[in-house]
């Protein structure tokens, strides 16, 4: 067997001249990520310079579309390699000559701690920088969070921290995060920047600063009232109550003293489910993006034009996507009414967020004027992809989709926004099944990040590509589906309603079940989230048929929020209340189908609805419905808002132990009946010991 040479790491960092000013590159695409090699060859430079009397300056610089982009996720979990990011952003920091950091792109988490640890920092103005670490259950711990308050002041870096959003080079630059903005040739600049502070001494020090802490010295019940302000955001997780530990150290405590508290709140969240989960999760989403089995070759389709059938509440936030993208959108209705309408409630929702200061009036002008409103139907005939988004019944899908066969021209792509029904069946319609896809968006569609892709039977690879490549421009996280009853997110949101209803009938009430799972973390229970959508939403509208719960429901009118009345009550501020009324309804259906009333308890409520989901994903994955456990998980966490600290349904089931999910699934065999099956999956790999995400 040939000896296992040892390839040698290509050193990332390499150093060049411009006068005595020493420029030291990084090259680590994609993101120039500080993985060790980079830690490494940025010491070994800075030491160099330091040591070098012809150099009288540095700037640091990486190549590609980014400045570092963070530490290298992908060491997480893994053995430390020195030098670890505290001491490179020391070093830096502690070099004897004035050292500039160069910035474009997105300086982020490590990458703004480099940049900190520099005594002067330039970007470009597009750049953007933040500590995005929050988001994958950390903090900054190369001294980000006690740096970050003493440059940019206590309460802009309590809300970068906990939040992980990226602020503009504009507002870096009016906070003091960074020292100048620059057009052009960014390496030109810095250095003509590096060589005008070649002499400052002392030199400026983030960690050295104290003037911005003065503040909240005097008052830190500042940080108090954050926690309280942001209380409902920052519910369940670990990491942003870390961070404003963190934050809370660096005003408290000298440096020196600050960074040890920064480092053991570090290595506690490190530690933790939740920054696994999160640091998970990050790979996962951009896992959803990759399609197996296509070709790496397969190129998109051009989509210049989008058409949409439908302006109502789906059309209408799916028309806004595209506009927003800038991509002209030509919306169909059978009626002018309906049609302006429509176009009215977007235009609505446009002034909404103008008015909150997300966009500028003249934004909200030019994506209107990309819209064409029409009652003409062959007024598509032009468009590069349609998306049809009318009542939920396949014959009235089956009629369109038959008459855009007929009318669009080759190569559009024929799209459904259908949530639960057959795309093989609405695409055998057409001549072209290998045009046509399912395009499940999730209501608000404006404003719902995920998007199911859902690949028929003769789906051709380039629409699949096409339908990627455009989630991705209009913002949303995509992932494939095959076809079955209600793909992946819906269909794993039956069997959460078959159980929690039954356990209504059993002795539960709406507010102990909504409760179980609020305090699991989601945004709403099975019962809050059925009001908010609409108790009638598939109800046959025949209020003599009363066959369920929801039936008597909605024969009553009790349409949910919108009539102030649903599983709950609602006051004028729509805030819920239990409904003696439901109760009743409740007690009714129980007495009358022979239910003995108990008193169920929580774990029995997360075994029959959460368990239950775990299963019918593990069904999915057995079916190919899904290509991978972390699909569904970022279906659950986009589409449903399961909370990222748990991972996803799968990776939550992984940290539950599957042995322990098919355990309980068993104890609860007899109450769930016929309604259950087990997936073989589940079972062979509980029995196993496997996990369905790592
Ligand atoms: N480490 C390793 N790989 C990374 C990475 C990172 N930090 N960031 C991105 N990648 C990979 C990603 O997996 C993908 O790989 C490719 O780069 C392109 O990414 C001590 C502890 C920079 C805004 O959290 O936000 O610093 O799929 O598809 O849309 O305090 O990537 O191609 O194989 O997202 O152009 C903090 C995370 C780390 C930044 C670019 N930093 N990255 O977006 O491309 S923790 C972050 C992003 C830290 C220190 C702490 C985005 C981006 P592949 P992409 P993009």
């Amino acid at each position: 067997m040939t000896d296992v040479i040892d390839t040698p790491t290509i050193n990332p960092i390499s150093t060049s001249r411009h006068g005595d000013v020493m420029i030291v590159t990084s090259n680590n695409p994609p993101v120039n990520a500080l993985g060790a090699a980079v830690r490494k060859g940025l010491v070994a430079a800075i030491e160099e310079a330091d040591g070098d009397e012809g150099v009288q300056a540095v700037v640091i610089r990486c190549e590609g579309q980014t400045f570092f982009a963070g530490a290298d996720i992908t060491e997480f979990g893994k053995p430390p390699v020195m030098p670890w990011l505290p001491t490179v952003v020391d070093t830096i920091e502690n070099c004897s000559k004035p050292v500039v950091a160069a910035i474009h792109g997105t300086a982020l988490g490590g990458g703004l701690e480099v940049a900190l640890g520099c005594h002067y920092r330039v970007a470009v103005k597009e750049a953007k920088l933040g500590v995005p670490e929050v988001k994958l259950g950390l903090l900054p711990g190369a001294g980000g969070t006690q740096r970050l308050p003493r440059v940019a002041g206590v309460q802009k870096a309590l809300e970068m921290v906990t939040s992980g959003a990226m602020v503009s080079a504009r507002d870096a630059c009016d906070v003091g995060l960074i020292d100048r903005i620059v057009e052009g040739d960014l390496l030109q600049h810095a250095v003509a920047y590096a060589e005008e502070v070649r002499d400052v001494r002392p030199l400026p020090k983030s960690s050295e600063r104290d003037e911005k802490l003065a503040d909240a010295r005097a008052n830190p019940a500042i940080f108090d009232e954050f926690r309280k302000t942001n209380a409902r955001k920052f519910r369940g997780f670990e990491a942003p109550e870390a961070n404003i530990k963190a934050v809370e150290a660096a005003v408290a405590k000298p440096y020196a003293e600050g960074v040890i508290d920064e480092r053991n709140l570090f290595m506690g969240l490190m530690s933790g489910v939740q920054s696994r989960a999160q640091q998970y999760f990050f790979f996962a989403e951009r896992k959803a993006a990759k399609i197996e089995g296509i070709p790496d070759d397969t190129k998109p389709r051009a989509i210049n034009k989008v058409g949409v059938i439908g302006a109502g509440t789906m059309g209408g936030g799916i028309s806004m996507n595209f506009l927003s993208a800038g991509i002209p959108v030509t919306v169909f209705e059978l009626n002018q009414e309906a049609l302006d309408r429509g176009t009215g409630v977007m235009r609505r929702n446009y002034e909404a967020t103008a008015s909150k200061g997300r966009m500028t009036g003249e934004q909200v002008e030019r994506a209107m004027d990309l819209l064409t409103p029409t009652l003409e139907f062959d007024a598509l005939a032009g468009c590069d992809l349609i998306i049809e988004a009318v009542f939920e019944q396949m014959e009235v899908k089956k009629e369109i989709f038959t008459r855009l066969d007929k009318v669009m021209k080759p190569g559009a792509i024929l799209a459904s926004n259908t949530s639960y029904l057959n795309i093989d069946e609405i695409a055998a319609v057409t001549s072209r099944p290998q045009d046509v896809v399912g395009l499940h968006f999730f209501s608000p569609a404006n404003i719902m990040k995920l998007l199911e892709v859902v690949r028929g039977a003769k789906t051709a690879p380039d629409v699949l590509v096409t339908a990627m490549q455009l989630a991705k421009k209009i913002k949303k996280v995509a992932v494939v589906a095959g076809v079955c009853h209600g793909f992946i997110g819906n269909r794993m949101l039956m069997p959460r309603q078959v159980e929690a209803t039954k356990l209504l009938l059993e002795g539960a009430t709406p507010e102990q079940i909504d409760r179980v799972h609020v305090e699991f973390g989601m945004p709403m229970g099975p019962f809050q989230m059925a009001d908010l959508a609409g108790v009638d939403i598939g109800w046959h509208r025949d209020p003599t048929r009363i066959e369920n719960i929801r039936d008597a429901l909605a024969a009553e009118g009790r349409w949910g929020q919108k009539k102030q009345a649903g599983f709950y009550d609602y006051d004028d501020k729509r805030r819920p209340s239990p409904s003696p009324r439901v109760q009743e309804i409740i007690d009714d259906f129980a007495a009358k189908q022979g239910v003995t009333r108990r008193d169920i308890s929580d774990e029995e409520i997360i075994q029959r609805t959460l368990y239950t989901m775990v299963n019918e994903g593990a069904k999915i994955l057995e079916e190919g419905m899904a290509q991978r456990a972390s699909d569904i998980d970022v279906v659950w966490v986009y589409g449903y808002g399961w909370p990222v600290y748990r991972g996803g349904p799968m990776f939550w089931a992984d940290t539950e132990g599957l042995q322990k999910i098919v355990d309980g699934l068993r104890a609860q065999r007899d109450q769930m009946g016929s309604d259950f099956s087990f997936s073989q999956l589940l079972l062979d790999k509980a029995e196993k010991g496997e996990k369905f995400t790592r």
